[in-house]
C-alpha cells in the first residue's frame, strides 16, 4: 500500500470449510508475507489450548477458555504490529470472530440441554456478546474479513473431520447459526465478507478469495 502499512487479511470459517489451504496458497500470492494461525499452540497459553481442545477430559469453566483464547490473540499483538509497520502482508486464519462465535454457540448448545463433552452448564457470561467481545477490544482490526460459510452436510464429508472436542455436526450447525448473528450485528461493516464455498473446488475459492481482495484494492 501507498501507505508503507501492511495488510490484516483475516479467513474465519466453521471447522474444516478450508481456511488454511486458502490461507497458505493467498500467502504465496505476496512477497513480503506472512502467516498467523489462531490458536497459536506453540506459545504457552496456546499449549493449555491445545489440551483443552484434544484432550477431553481435561475441564475449564467456559469463561477461562474463552479468555485464553484471547490471551493467546495478546501473546502475538506487538508481532502482528510490528510485521504491519513493517509492511507486510499478514494472512490470519481465525481470529476474534471464532472467539466469539464458539463460546456463544457453547451457550446456546448448553441451552439446548444436549448430553456431550462441549460443557455441562450453562454460564450466562458466555451468551452475553458484550462480554464475549471485551478480551478482545484493542487487537488490529483486520482490514478484510473472508467467512468461509458451508453446508454442514458437504462439511462432515471432509478428512480428518470428528477429531477434536468441537467437531460435532450438532455444535457445528449452532457454531455456523452464532457467527452469522455475529456478522448480521456488523452488516455495516464493509469490510466483512461472507464467502460461499458450496460445492467450489480448492481453485474455484481461491479465485472468490482473490476476487474479493481485488475489489477491495488490496495490494503490496
Ligand atoms: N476456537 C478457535 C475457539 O473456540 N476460539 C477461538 O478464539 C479460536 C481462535 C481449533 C478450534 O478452536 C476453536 C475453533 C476450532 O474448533 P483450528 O486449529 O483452526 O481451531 O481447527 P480447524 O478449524 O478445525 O482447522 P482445520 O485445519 O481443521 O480446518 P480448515 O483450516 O478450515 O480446513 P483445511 O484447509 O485444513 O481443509 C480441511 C480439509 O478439507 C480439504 C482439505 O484438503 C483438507 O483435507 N478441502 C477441501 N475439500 C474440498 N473442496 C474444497 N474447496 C476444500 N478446501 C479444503
Ligand atoms: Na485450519
Amino acid at each position: 500500500m501507498s501507505s508503507g502499512r501492511g495488510q490484516l487479511i483475516l479467513i474465519e470459517g466453521l471447522d474444516r470449510t478450508g481456511k488454511s489451504t486458502q490461507a497458505s496458497i493467498l500467502l504465496d500470492k505476496f512477497s513480503k508475507s506472512k502467516l498467523l494461525k489462531f490458536p497459536d499452540r506453540s506459545t504457552k497459553i496456546g499449549s493449555i489450548i491445545n489440551e483443552y481442545l484434544t484432550n477431553k477430559s481435561f475441564t475449564l469453566p467456559d469463561q477461562s477458555a474463552h479468555l485464553l483464547f484471547s490471551a493467546n490473540r495478546w501473546e502475538l499483538n506487538n508481532e502482528i504490529i510490528d510485521l504491519l509497520n513493517d509492511g507486510y502482508f499478514i494472512v490470519l486464519d481465525r481470529y476474534i470472530y471464532s472467539g466469539i462465535a464458539y463460546s456463544l454457540a457453547k451457550f446456546e448448545y448448553a441451552k439446548l440441554n444436549k448430553e456431550g463433552n462441549i460443557t455441562s452448564t450453562v454460564d450466562k457470561q458466555i451468551g452475553d456478546v458484550n462480554w464475549l467481545i471485551g478480551p478482545d477490544v484493542g487487537l488490529p482490526k483486520p482490514d478484510l474479513t473472508l467467512f468461509l460459510t458451508i453446508d454442514l452436510q458437504e462439511l462432515a464429508n471432509r478428512k480428518g473431520w470428528g477429531d477434536e472436542r468441537y467437531e460435532l455436526q450438532e455444535f457445528q450447525t449452532i457454531v455456523k447459526k452464532s457467527f452469522l448473528s455475529i456478522f448480521e450485528l456488523q452488516k455495516d461493516d464493509d469490510t466483512i465478507e461472507i464467502v460461499d464455498v458450496n460445492n467450489k473446488d480448492i481453485p474455484e475459492v481461491t479465485e472468490l478469495i482473490w476476487n474479493l481482495i481485488t475489489k477491495k484494492g488490496i495490494h503490496q
